[in-house]
């Protein structure tokens, strides 16, 4: 059978209709067996990045490890050698002094042993004390996809790259437990150290319909006993991979260490739902004696919940980086082409670019922005300023690359007066059902506007990022979208309206949002990272110099462009 869809027979049929035809996402990962050792023969260049993470050629996934250790950045990674499809999964490892330009070693962990014979899957690095770099994946050890949790080490710690490591013969550590479903027990996170000596960690599963994160706990690294309670668990969301938890502070822009407790910290839980291929995280607290995680009400425990990213954003890790005292967050895109046009790319997925994480000042959701080290990469600049902007304009920004580009952009309006009314029908569906009913095109109020990327000059192809604001009873709702419909002329394309509401206070009656455009994909920071877009697109004719970049108005209000600034963006050493 070519087409094989390997998690999902597992969930129950209701649950998985109604949460795919939900999302419109296409779940989990397929095996194309006929293409998986289907080596690239030529890599089209076209829709390839200049400064978003990606191998020469081939299939990636997840981001692995990563991690900072001795003034070098590790970032690994899931990895097909062999093909532009997923399979054949080794760990690809990269390293890098400014989470920016990277060099390529050899995968750090391949299967090589009975305990990872069928697969090296995705886990965390956690660095012991003593300054001791450990690895923790998932190891599957059967044709039957078992799930054991195994850790490497590097071969030689004086090698500032870390290029082998091994794997002792005492792995697996952990195997799952009787009641335990061990095809669905994976991804362990990085390790915290709590004040009773003991590490823990978590590991993503499910039973049921119910989404687990397992603790574990070790005194010693090597010997791990399972929690009698999960930290935490959310009936109806299916499978959780690659959880990731982790202590943010209450106020101050600093990252935490993993391990950091106390009562000037919140923590955060974030899930991928293998059902959905999309992500929610929840903030909330932390109860160390009993072990516990209770999201705050603020947060909603489900597929509903606050996502880092409402686009192309998956299997995403954070790292405390020591050296700036930050919490970096990677997730990787996934292509939205078919995997026939992957063949022919001969590769397929990113990673985004790496962002730091605060807590949004309202405590009640995250902040994420570009790593400032992009900032280097920044070349020729334009800027306007004081642009208005009435019913039907758009206007080009020249004089920069607009394929490869990084903008800025501040608007304002006079008046809230002229939003739309939202529609109480509305109330029930998600962000990207109303931007589809919605989108750039049907004139508004006050919006849609925004920025037209990856445009060709008759809008025949483009992308636009915009916002749209509603009334809806004596409040304002704020929807900002990344609608790829209209971004290619080609068809059997996946072209979602990917949109998220934006928690914002208008008094100022000012919008900001940064775009970062690099050929296939456009990844946005509304609000100064309130809510984050990322679209996979492939326009056939905005590309390299036929590419333009336009801010537009297609709402009654006037909005002015208080400030754009706009950079052609260098192409990094991505590997
Ligand atoms: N990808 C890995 C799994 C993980 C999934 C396999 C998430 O470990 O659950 O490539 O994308």
């Amino acid at each position: 059978m070519e087409l094989h869809n390997k998690f999902l027979w597992a969930l129950p049929v209701f649950m998985l209709s109604f949460l795919i035809s939900y999302n419109g996402v296409e779940a989990s990962h397929n095996v194309y067996l006929h293409y998986q050792s289907l080596s690239a023969i030529k890599v089209e260049q076209v829709h390839r990045t200049g400064y978003h993470f990606q191998p020469k050629k081939h299939w990636i996934n997840d981001p692995n490890g990563p991690m900072y250790y001795n003034g070098v950045y590790h970032l690994f990674y899931q990895y097909n050698p062999k093909g532009a499809v997923w399979g054949n999964i080794v760990w690809a490892h990269s390293v890098s002094t400014d989470l920016i330009n990277w060099t390529p070693l050899e995968p750090a962990i391949f299967p090589s042993k009975p305990f990872d014979k069928y697969g090296c899957w995705s886990g965390s690095a956690t660095v012991l004390p003593g300054n001791k770099p450990v690895i923790l994946y998932t190891g599957i050890v059967d044709k039957n996809n078992t799930q054991v949790q195994n850790y490497a080490v590097p071969a030689n710690l004086s090698d500032p790259y870390l290029r082998k490591w091994v794997k002792p013969d005492n792995n697996p550590l952990i195997v799952s437990e009787a009641g335990v479903n061990k095809t669905a027990f994976r991804d362990p996170t990085t390790a915290w150290l709590g004040r009773d000596g003991e590490w823990r960690i978590l590991i993503g599963g499910r039973w049921k319909d119910t989404g687990i994160a397992f603790l574990y706990k070790s005194r010693d690294f090597m010997k791990w006993k399972k929690a009698a309670n999960p930290i935490h668990q959310s009936a109806g969301t299916g499978n959780w991979e690659c959880p990731d938890f982790y202590p943010v502070a209450k106020s101050g822009t600093n990252g935490l260490e993993t391990s950091v407790l106390g009562q000037n910290v919140k923590h955060v839980l974030k899930v991928s739902l293998d059902a959905t291929r999309f992500e929610y995280y929840t903030l909330g607290k932390y109860y160390p004696a009993e072990d516990r995680y209770v999201p705050d009400n603020t947060s909603p425990d489900n597929w509903k919940g606050l996502r880092y990213d409402y686009g192309n954003f998956y299997a995403s890790k954070s790292f405390f980086d020591p050296s700036k005292n930050r919490r970096v967050l990677w997730g990787w895109a996934n292509e939205s082409d078919t995997a026939k046009d992957d063949i022919k790319k001969g590769w397929a997925g990113i990673q985004l670019i790496p962002r730091t994480i605060t807590l949004d000042p309202n405590g009640k959701q995250l902040l994420q922005w570009p790593a400032k080290e992009l900032d280097t990469l920044r070349g020729a600049h334009v800027r306007l300023s004081n642009q208005l902007l009435k019913k039907g304009d758009l206007v080009g920004v020249t004089g920069i690359t607009p394929a490869q580009a990084d903008v800025e952009v501040t608007f304002s309006f006079r008046s809230l007066d002229l939003a739309e009314s939202f529609d109480p029908k509305w109330r029930k569906l998600d962000a990207q059902d109303v931007c589809s009913k919605r989108g750039s095109f049907v004139q508004g109020g006050l919006g849609p506007f925004g920025l037209a990327t990856l445009a060709t000059e008759d809008l025949q192809e483009y992308t636009p990022v915009f916002f749209r604001i509603f009334k809806d009873a004596g409040k304002h709702v704020v929807l900002m979208c990344s609608d790829a419909t209209r971004s290619s002329l080609k068809k059997e394309l996946y072209r979602p309206s990917f949109s998220g509401f934006v928690d914002v206070d208008l008094t100022d009656k000012k919008l900001s949002l940064r775009s970062l455009i690099d050929h296939s994909v456009v990844e946005s920071f509304g609000a100064g990272g309130k809510t984050c877009i990322s679209s996979r697109v492939y326009p056939t004719k905005a590309v390299f110099n036929k590419a333009h970049l336009y801010a537009f108005n297609n709402g009654t209000e006037a909005i002015t462009v208080e400030t754009l600034d706009a950079w052609s963006m260098k192409t990094a050493k991505v590997n």
